[in-house]
């Protein structure tokens, strides 16, 4: 039957969760600590103290997540894999249980009818290799390829869609330059070495897919960004010029063989690691990008010092905003797809995280009745149809996420799930906007 809401058929309707957010287990199944399990153990790192050490406990509770995604009758389920759990020290022989542990999640979504798509890696890093040098060092990038080949040889079979990394802008920014993430670093040097490995890694790991026989679609998740300029002052267009390069240009240049940007390279250059060879590599063959959005924001030009690494800084704006402050601007979303289906040969663009956090409080019966949340996700889906009308090769949509889960440095204490998780005993508990959800993959949502 064909659908009723607009979208073409065959569009991949999913959700997104990844490794240290939900599975919790931080140090079973042989499974090697990472950078956030240090980090979130830092104390003052973390609101509350919050640590993924238990999460959402998924290692264990694995079936009801899938239960709910066949509740959700999801296309598609996009995780990421813990690479402490396949490489507790991030070289060498794989940790069986951890194999096993994906091995049986995939099993589990092929019988659901739910196709996976594997992330190597969201951010948690072996922390043996930060200890080598984290992402500032070339050997990581090196190790990834490893990894990489150690799970397209167990289990490349029965993944068709993969990706290698999820917003390596956070990764090498928050990571290293304002500290916000593992591995807590401020360092503008370290922050690009991190950029060049992160991309490095990238296309090795793509390149070592297609050299490994499998036919499945390789790709690239970043979070791109195009802020608005505050004013038309010439500082404030230049401050949102910058800001564009550093979220999207910085990515998607060096991938489609463009090398870096210009405008990165007259400030940062000089600190890119590049050796011979390496933009050839960067520049794997990519079968999609995954974008993801949450917000459009307007920046002004900031004195760059030690408190704004930077040299611009985000202005209050009139949008509502969600519980993280950040605007809600679905034509946002609409205007950085056309903007990169105009500007990069993206053959295929998936979005590949959206939603939302609020404060979902339950009502007298227990039931979170989130219509803010329904709101913005229609609005997100909705701004789809336009860019897919506007000519944009938009192939699927993931909400993220499908359970309230570990928010990074926030926590549990902001939450972004169609279900919540009741922190006593794990329970799933499906909010409003899951219903919806459901009714919105469905193509009839009344
Ligand atoms: O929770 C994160 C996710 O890990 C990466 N993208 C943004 C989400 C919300 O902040």
């Amino acid at each position: 039957m064909k659908r009723q809401d607009g979208f073409p058929d065959g569009f991949i309707w999913g959700c997104s969760t990844s490794s240290y957010q939900i599975e919790g287990a931080a140090a079973e199944g042989g499974k090697g600590p990472s950078i956030w399990d240090t980090f979130a153990h830092t104390p003052g790192k973390v609101a509350e103290g919050h640590s993924g050490d238990r999460a959402c406990d998924s290692y264990h509770r694995w079936n009801d997540d899938i239960s709910l995604l066949k509740e959700l009758n999801a296309g598609a389920y996009r995780f990421s894999v813990s690479w402490p759990r396949i490489q507790p020290e991030g070289r060498g022989v794989p940790n069986q249980a951890g194999l096993d542990y994906y091995s049986r999640l995939l099993d589990a979504l092929a019988e659901a009818g739910i196709e996976p798509w594997l992330e190597l890696f969201h951010w948690d890093l072996p922390q043996a290799l930060e200890e080598a040098g984290g992402w500032r060092s070339r050997d990581t990038a090196l190790r990834f390829q490893e990894y990489a080949a150690i799970m397209y040889g167990h289990i490349g079979d029965r993944v068709r869609h993969w990706t290698s990394m999820n917003e390596p802008w956070c990764a090498a920014f928050l990571g290293h330059l304002t500290g916000e993430h593992a591995p807590g670093m401020r360092d503008r040097v370290a922050a690009t070495r991190a950029a060049h490995h992160l991309l490095l890694a990238h296309g090795l790991a793509a390149r070592a897919y297609r050299q490994s026989g499998l036919a499945g679609e390789y790709g690239l998740v970043i979070n791109p960004s195009k802020p608005r300029p505050a004013t038309l002052r010439p500082e404030d267009l230049a401050a949102s010029e910058r800001a564009s390069i550093e979220r999207t240009s910085l990515w998607l240049d060096p991938v489609f063989g463009r090398g870096y940007p210009q405008g990165f390279v007259e400030r940062f250059g000089g600190d890119l690691p590049v050796e011979a060879g390496d933009m050839d590599i960067i520049a794997a063959p990519l079968d999609f990008i995954g974008v993801n959005y949450y917000n459009e924001e307007a920046v002004r030009a900031a004195a760059q010092g030690p408190d704004n690494p930077y040299g611009f800084e985000p202005v209050p704006t009139y949008q509502k905003k969600t519980e993280m402050g950040w605007e809600i601007e679905p034509q946002g979303l609409r205007r950085i797809l056309e903007y990169i289906a105009e500007n990069w040969p993206c053959r295929v663009l998936f979005v590949t995280e959206n939603g939302a956090a609020f404060p979902d409080v339950p009502g007298p019966d227990g039931i979170i009745r989130d219509y803010d949340r329904i709101e913005y996700l229609e609005g997100h889906i909705a701004a789809c149809r336009e860019a897919i009308s506007h000519g944009v090769p938009l192939k699927g949509y993931f909400v993220w996420s499908l359970l309230d889960n570990f928010e990074w440095s926030y926590g549990y204490t902001k939450k972004f799930g169609l279900a919540g998780v009741d922190p006593s005993d794990r329970k799933r508990r499906p909010k409003l906007s899951f219903y919806y959800y459901r009714d919105r993959i469905a193509g009839f949502c009344p």
